[in-house]
C-alpha cells in the first residue's frame, strides 16, 4: 500500500498563540467548569451559595491525539482560571492525583499570577509560585491543584501522559491539607489539619 505521507509536506495540525497560549487545530476540546460543578471544593459554603451557579471559574483547551487511557501517547492542554474568590479563598481547580498514580506532568505559566498547590501521599502540602515563564515538574504520586491569586486571568500550559487519567474522588473526599486564602491582603497557605 502506498504511504500517503511519504515525501509529503502537510499542514501544521495544531497551532499555539504564544501571546496567550491559545491552542487551535482540529479536535481541540474545551471543557468548562462553572461554580455549580465545584460543590464541596471551597470552604465557605455561604459565600459559595451567594455566587451564581453559572459563573465560569475555569476553562480547559486540550488536544488528545490518542484515546484517553492508551499507553504511550501525550496530551497537551491549556487552563484558564478566572480571577475571584469564594469568601477569602481564591478560585482554583478541583485538583487530582492521576489515576495511574505514578504518572508525572509538566505545567508552565503563561499569563497572570498564581500558585501550584502540591500534596504528597502523606498529605504534606506545599505551593510553587506560577507566573509567565514558570516551569513546574509534577512528579507522580503528587496531587496537583492550581489557584489564581491575582486580579487577572491565570493561564498555564500542561503536558501529561495519555494513560495518566484523573482521580478526583480522593480530593473530593479529603481535600488538600491546606487552602490558599487571602489574609491581610496576600495569599497564605492555611492548614486544614487539626
Ligand atoms: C490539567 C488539569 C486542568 C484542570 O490539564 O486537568 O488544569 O484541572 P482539574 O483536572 O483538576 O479540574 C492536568 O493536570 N491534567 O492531568
Ligand atoms: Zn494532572
Amino acid at each position: 500500500m502506498k504511504n500517503k505521507k511519504h515525501l509529503a509536506i502537510i499542514d501544521t495540525p495544531f497551532n499555539v498563540d504564544y501571546s496567550n497560549g491559545n491552542i487551535s487545530g482540529k479536535s481541540v476540546i474545551n471543557p468548562i467548569k462553572k461554580i455549580k460543578d465545584l460543590q464541596n471544593i471551597f470552604e465557605d459554603k455561604q459565600a459559595f451559595k451567594n455566587i451564581d451557579g453559572d459563573k465560569i471559574i475555569y476553562e480547559v483547551q486540550a488536544i488528545l491525539p490518542v484515546e484517553e487511557g492508551r499507553e504511550g501517547g501525550l496530551f497537551y492542554g491549556k487552563t484558564i482560571i478566572h480571577p475571584g474568590k469564594v469568601g477569602n479563598e481564591y478560585f482554583m481547580t478541583k485538583g487530582h492525583f492521576h489515576q495511574k498514580v505514578d504518572r508525572a506532568e509538566f505545567y508552565w505559566g503563561i499569563e497572570g499570577e498564581g500558585m501550584l498547590l502540591l500534596m504528597d501521599k502523606n498529605r504534606n502540602t506545599w505551593a510553587e509560585k506560577m507566573h509567565p515563564g514558570s516551569l513546574h515538574y509534577i512528579n507522580g504520586y503528587i496531587a496537583h491543584r492550581t489557584v489564581n491569586t491575582g486580579t487577572t486571568k491565570l493561564s498555564f500550559g500542561a503536558c501529561w501522559p495519555s494513560d495518566a487519567g484523573h482521580n478526583y474522588q480522593e480530593i473530593m473526599d479529603n481535600g488538600f491539607s491546606a487552602r490558599l486564602k487571602e489574609i491581610d491582603g496576600k495569599p497564605q497557605l492555611v492548614s486544614t489539619q487539626q
